[in-house]
């Protein structure tokens, strides 16, 4: 049997029922066989057994006090997966379904992510499965920084440097980031998506929708056509899709659709975007609300946005939220394009139709990369003790996500395998890892 497949098996053994991270390793081994067979010092080096087992996981009691005076318990998570290239760095994620299993493979994917923006980062994640949803802000505020008294002892800005993810914004940044300070009494960038006026980065805020948009904007020029014109779905509703939208918008694309996990909207005029911000950012609603203002637009309860005719898809709300009957809808409608804004959106199944279908496929770890591409830029300016103005970040960010899209291309094509941006990504991320792990020796 391949190298391989006896990592997959022995990963499937040892982490029995993480679903996740078996589909995230998964995806990664298939493509990656003939930059692994093309170089037996790997297997020599058990480099693969080494990548998939984590340097160490982190879990512990979360324990605060409701706004009624009940004691509320979560459960806290720090993967921090390998640090061969750089400091872990990668998201927290505040939702109920997070468990091990979903930190694992985020933290796995962060890896190959951050390999591939060019910068000297390594991966981890972490999270709770605390659901800040209808909580008040001192409620937050109680449990970020139950969560930082446990985290603070693993993390520091030159060794694990945490962001955002589903469910922790400025907001929850900030308390996170005021309690990290207070413990340590260190005044220094442990944490980025920090607020402008205590040493965050502009632009970051936008980032990793931006990047999407940018990197969509570069597959496409690739192909002779642009955005310009081009009907898009978006799902999701939150930091990465609103950002997307904007920037989808600015360079004449019609966005059609966004969602939350409740529904979606469908507006056939195209989205007005500062109505979801008001709804989502200002007064943290629904996006059902949505067509209370805008009656042209329609309220799917329930439903998905993938059965609305559109060129280009960018998947934005979370892991497995774009299955088989989806890519279905998708082909039948004529789609050319899906470009991940989230993690590992879309299913195995999805993406072998997308393939067979000849839809230009982007994963998340290269399109989405410019959200933690431009945390390391606030880790840059942080270290510097100076702040860049927008245009001078947003640039860097357009010129990272070009570089990327150029390395996924140019290596699918050393393969043999044009357009296979799965492969390219996976292989790009793979090789600079890979190699730092051999030149560092057995650790
Ligand atoms: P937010 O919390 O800002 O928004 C998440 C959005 O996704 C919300 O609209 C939410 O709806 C929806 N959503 C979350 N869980 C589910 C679910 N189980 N089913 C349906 N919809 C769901 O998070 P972000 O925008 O930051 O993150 C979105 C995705 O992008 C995630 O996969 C994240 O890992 C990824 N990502 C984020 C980066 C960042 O910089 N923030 C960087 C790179 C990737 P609801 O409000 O109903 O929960
Ligand atoms: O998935 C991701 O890349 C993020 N949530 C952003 C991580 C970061 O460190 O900015």
């Amino acid at each position: 049997m391949a190298y391989v497949d006896d990592i997959y098996d022995i990963v499937v053994k040892r982490n029995p029922g993480e679903k996740n991270f078996h589909q995230a390793v998964r995806e990664v081994l298939t493509t990656l066989r003939p930059a692994v067979e093309a170089n037996p010092a790997y297997q020599k080096a058990a480099l693969l057994e080494r990548m998939v087992e984590p340097d160490r996981v982190v879990i512990f009691r979360v324990p605060w006090v409701d706004d009624a005076g009940n004691v509320q318990v979560n459960r806290g998570f720090r993967v921090q997966f390998n640090n061969a290239i750089g400091p872990y760095k990668g998201g927290l994620r505040l939702h109920p379904t997070v468990s091990l299993d979903v930190v694992k493979f985020l933290g796995f994917e962060q890896v190959f992510k951050n390999s591939l923006t060019g910068l000297p980062i390594g991966g981890g994640k972490g999270g709770s499965d605390f659901d800040p949803k209808g909580k008040s802000d001192r409620e937050v505020m109680a449990f970020c920084q139950s969560f930082m008294t446990e985290l603070y002892k693993y993390v520091g800005a030159d060794v694990d440097v945490p962001a955002g993810d589903i469910g922790v914004g400025a907001r929850e940044i900030g308390f996170l980031y005021g309690q990290y300070k207070r413990l340590t009494g260190r005044y220094e960038g442990v944490l980025t998506g920090k607020g402008l006026s205590y040493g965050g980065s502009l632009a970051r805020t936008e980032a990793t929708g931006y990047g999407l948009v940018y990197l969509a904007e570069e597959l496409m020029k690739d192909h002779g056509t642009s955005l310009e014109g081009k009907k898009v779905c978006v799902s999701g509703s939150g930091n990465v899709a609103i950002f997307a939208v904007q920037k989808a918008q600015q360079l004449g694309a019609k966005v059609l659709t966004m969602s939350d996990s409740n529904g979606s909207i469908y507006d056939p005029e195209g989205i007005d975007l500062d109505l979801v911000k008001e709804i989502k950012l200002v007064r943290r609603g629904r996006i059902k609300e949505y067509a209370d203002v805008k009656t042209n637009a329609e309220y799917r309860e329930g439903k998905r946005v993938w059965d609305i005719p559109c060129d280009v898809a960018l998947p934005c709300a979370t892991q497995n939220e774009l299955d088989l009957e989806d890519a279905k809808n998708l082909q039948a409608n004529g789609a050319y394009a899906v470009v991940e804004g989230a993690n590992m959106p879309s299913t195995p199944e999805a993406i072998d139709l997308f393939n067979a279908a000849g839809i230009l496929y982007v994963p998340g770890k290269a399109s989405n990369a410019g959200g933690v591409a431009t945390s390391a830029l606030e880790m840059t300016q942080n270290s510097e003790r100076l702040s860049w103005s927008f245009d001078e970040v947003d640039a860097k960010l357009h010129g990272i996500m070009k570089n990327i899209y150029a390395s996924i291309s140019a290596t699918a094509k050393d393969y043999g395998q044009v357009d296979n941006f799965m492969m390219g990504a996976n292989i790009a991320g793979f090789r600079k890892v890979a190699d730092a792990m051999i030149a560092q020796g057995v650790v």
